[in-house]
């Protein structure tokens, strides 16, 4: 089958992409200019009419939406154990995807593109920072839930991981530049226990991202 990703170094495509090279399975791996627009261009369009990444395109048969990719992926190779059996583990997984998908994803999108979220330039600061705060507020929330240690699900590694690897990197960006071992020790340790896994290792080099220190 031909499998193709579609992804921006550091954008939230990230995730998706570390769980593609977590499974094993074969794809190519496209790399979009945000900054200069590629995601604009009428060839992407064709393929994402949104305009956004991630794009997963199996031939063919094209799937959006960073959580839609991650489980999709997962559970096209069981064996790795990525998507959990037991129903309840699902409901958490879930659980999770949903909770950073519309909570800290949406807070860091008022610091990046304050500008989907009013025409007036001067709340810009204004709106910025209240994301910023949010999105701090947000990583408290994740340190207490990952305080015991571990994986987001527990002992079993799964997508979440790697989407909560994503959001602590956006932590440590330019945009917050937050303190993340001094702020958030715990959801840190997890990162760094991230970045003792090859996939990951591989993904962020591939995206030219410095690994959790
Ligand atoms: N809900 C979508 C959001 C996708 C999204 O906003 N992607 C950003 C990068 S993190 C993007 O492509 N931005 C390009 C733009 O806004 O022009 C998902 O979770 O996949």
């Amino acid at each position: 089958m031909a499998r193709t990703l579609y992804y921006a170094p550091g954008a939230c495509s990230l995730a998706a992409h570390i769980v593609l090279e977590e499974s094993g399975l074969p794809f190519e791996g496209v790399e979009l200019n945000l900054a200069a627009g590629d995601q604009r261009a009428p060839e992407y369009l064709a393929i994402n009419e949104r305009g956004r990444v991630p794009a997963l395109v199996e031939d063919g048969w094209v799937l959006t939406e960073c959580a839609a990719i991650m489980r999709h992926v997962a559970r096209s190779v069981p064996e790795k154990g990525l998507w959990p059996t037991d129903l309840r583990r699902q409901a958490v997984a879930d659980e999770w995807l949903g909770w950073l998908a519309v909570n800290h994803h949406v807070a860091y999108a008022h610091v990046r593109r304050p500008e989907r979220y009013t025409a007036d330039e001067e709340a810009y600061p204004e709106i910025r920072g209240k994301g910023a705060d949010t999105y701090g507020d947000l990583c408290t929330m994740t340190e207490v839930r990952l305080s015991q240690g571990g994986w987001a699900l527990g002992e079993q590694y799964s997508v979440v991981d790697p989407y909560l690897l994503l959001f602590w990197v956006w932590g440590r960006g330019t945009a917050l530049k937050f303190d993340m071992a001094g702020r958030f020790p715990a959801w840190t340790a997890h990162a760094r226990r991230m970045a003792e896994r090859p996939a990951v290792r591989t993904v962020l080099a591939r995206e030219g991202l410095p690994l959790p220190g």
